[in-house]
């Protein structure tokens, strides 16, 4: 995938960033290396950072001030002192209006006649967020001479998920062994807490620590006691700990027979571990439950619907405030296309689901493709919570080879407009919650290679801020790390804003998907090598035939289009009207179909 990249680029851009990043650093402070900023911002930014002030004590005060104190130690050379003086930066908690409960307000102010910034918030986690984006504006060079921004996050539940098993390997990681030492755990390691301080420099407030083919052996005492460990450490930074639960866990934990959610004994199982993990985590966030999906045990083994089996734990969790986080990530070998399989059996739930449950929809309708139109459910199911799942790990997208930068990729999918109820109306605003599938893992620069901390950090920023260009956020990140040097930051957001559109190309052009062995998902592998052919191979995707490529999904094929909003799914089904990147996602076209002048856009 390098090869489609201007290595050009990327070898005159490196080289201008190994000239002026600090030697002898390894990754591992990602976009937090607070490096010292040129002379020529240094007596203006000191000026307005020369006291932390902690008007009142918790401790999301305690860690928010010492973040400034060695952020700006970092950026200016001097750490900040305690007294009240000109330049103080002051931590408030204040009844603001207008930035929500985790926002917070920047302001450059007077007290007393000295010149301050006031960081102030309802909640000390915005205290936090503020400090954080103080530091940002340092760190990218854009600290204006006054300041009065308000901000605060437009998804209210922002999560990553993570597919760590507790032998320690990860499902889809490319980043090492679980960043979770369960042998050494409930002591906590410094690198947790870092794990902690990054995720709220962006924002992320919730995490899921294991796999959604979960083991059900994370619900017993063991396991629970060092869970809560994890979620002291990381109460300050406002990360609450979730875990996914295997819904067969009263049989194989609690010696039942059965797990129907329906039967009395196994509602009482659920609601009595429910109550010991509140006892141990009083801020427990809930479960991830992956149901009935790839051979996972669900409601449906006992005739029971999805929302039988999601109400049943969104039961036992309510009385804490816990939330039951239900995937919709299903698909069986029956039917005409896997594309319409989700929406079939949860279409139907809508309205159906108890007020702590979110259905949880992978960005497109089959699976993490480099490239897929929005999943149908969005703004179809409006009588339900729902969340958006990206993938931040790079199954599908080259794993851990080349740069494939996929923030250009959720701003598609967030601002790709639903038209429902009405047009206008894009997926970001259907949704109470996004997760992302981690990247993480014990490598010592967190990610396995240094450019997909990008990935990580894009991801957060655009679950706060949807709206956030892509490009903005690939150049907040490029300062952060590498340098605020203009010609090397062009180079690498370059570098960065091509790299997914080509990776796309290069695997799965104008709407294909899935062209890669089932086995190991790196692709392409456009071929059926597998004897006998199973049936997920990429001919089912790509419908070649010697007549033509592309998958029908229009009224004389699948008819998937129909799922949409009728503005939506109408123009997926005119030729003239779907954009290429979707031409052979929902149209079966002939080899000698003439392309526009516009494609591909990854050469433009
Ligand atoms: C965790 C795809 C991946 C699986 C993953 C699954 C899911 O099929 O290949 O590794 O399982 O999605 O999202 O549940």
């Amino acid at each position: 995938m390098l090869s489609t990249i201007p290595v050009r680029l990327l070898i005159g851009a490196l080289a201008l960033v190994v000239a002026t990043a600090a030697s002898a650093e390894d990754g591992y402070d990602l976009w937090l290396r607070y490096p010292p900023v040129e002379t020529q911002w240094r007596a203006a930014y000191a000026s307005r950072a020369t006291a932390v002030v902690e008007t009142a004590r918790s401790p999301t005060f305690d860690v928010t001030a010492s973040e400034l104190r060695r952020g700006i130690g970092g950026l200016l050379g001097t750490a900040p002192q305690t007294g009240a003086i000109d330049g103080a930066i002051v931590l408030q908690r204040s009844r603001l209006k207008g930035a929500g409960d985790e926002g917070y307000c920047l302001k450059s102010a007077r007290i007393e006649g000295h010149p301050v910034t006031l960081i102030r918030a309802k909640r000390d986690i915005g205290v936090l967020y503020g400090a954080f984006a103080f530091l940002r504006l340092m760190q990218t060079r854009t600290l204006p001479a006054h300041l009065d921004v308000c901000d605060g996050p437009a998804i209210p539940l922002r999560m990553l998920d993570h597919w760590d098993n507790l032998d320690g390997t990860v499902e889809r990681g490319y980043a090492g062994p679980s960043l979770w030492n369960w042998a050494r755990l409930p002591a906590i390691d410094p690198h947790l807490v870092d794990y902690a301080r990054a995720n709220a420099s962006v924002g992320i407030n919730g995490a899921v620590l294991n796999n959604v083919n979960a083991d059900a052996r994370i619900l017993t005492p063991e396991f629970l006691r060092k869970v809560a460990a994890i979620a002291d450490a990381w109460r300050p930074y406002g990360i609450r700990v979730y875990l996914s639960a295997r819904f067969s866990a009263p049989i194989e934990l609690g010696h039942l027979p059965t797990a129907d959610p329906l039967d009395p004994r196994v509602r009482r199982w659920w609601q009595s571990k429910a109550d010991e993990i509140y006892r141990l985590i009083p801020d427990f966030g809930g479960f991830l439950v992956k149901a009935n999906s790839e051979g996972q045990p669900g409601p449906q083994t006992y005739g029971r619907s999805h929302a039988d089996g999601a109400n049943m734990l969104a039961g036992a969790l309510a009385p804490h405030r816990g939330t039951v986080i239900w995937r919709a990530f299903v698909y069986s070998t029956g039917g005409d296309d896997r594309a319409k399989q989700a929406y079939d059996e949860f279409k139907p739930l809508d309205g159906k689901f108890a007020d702590n449950v979110i259905v949880q929809i992978k960005n497109g309708p089959i699976d993490f493709q480099p490239r897929e139109p929005f999943h149908p459910l969005f703004g179809q199911m409006r009588r339900t919570h729902l969340a958006l799942e990206a993938q931040i790990t790079r199954e599908y997208l080259g794993q851990n080879t080349g740069i494939a930068y996929l923030g250009t990729m959720w701003s598609e999918v967030l601002s790709a407009d639903t038209c429902a109820p009405r047009c206008g109306t894009p997926v970001s605003s259907t949704i109470t919650a996004v997760a992302g599938v981690s990247n993480v893992g014990g490598a010592r620069n967190w990610t396995g290679s240094d450019f997909d901390q990008a990935n990580w950090y894009a991801f957060g920023r655009l679950a706060w801020n949807p709206r956030l260009p892509a490009r903005q956020t690939a150049d907040e990140w490029a300062r952060m790390t590498w340098t605020n040097d203009p010609r090397s930051v062009r180079s690498i957001v370059t570098m960065m804003m091509g790299s997914r559109e080509a990776a796309v190309d290069y695997m799965t052009p104008l709407g294909l998907a899935h062209q890669m062995a089932s086995d190991h998902h790196y692709g392409p592998g456009p071929w059926v090598n597998d004897q006998p052919a199973p049936l997920w191979n990429p001919i089912y995707y790509n419908r070649a035939d010697a007549q033509g490529i592309g998958f029908d999904r229009t009224p004389t094929g699948s008819n998937a289009v129909a799922q949409y909003e009728s503005d939506v799914g109408r123009c997926f089904a005119d030729l003239h009207c779907v954009s290429d990147d979707y031409l052979l996602w929902f149209h079966h076209l002939p080899w000698t179909h003439r392309m526009t002048a516009a494609w591909p856009k990854s050469q433009q």
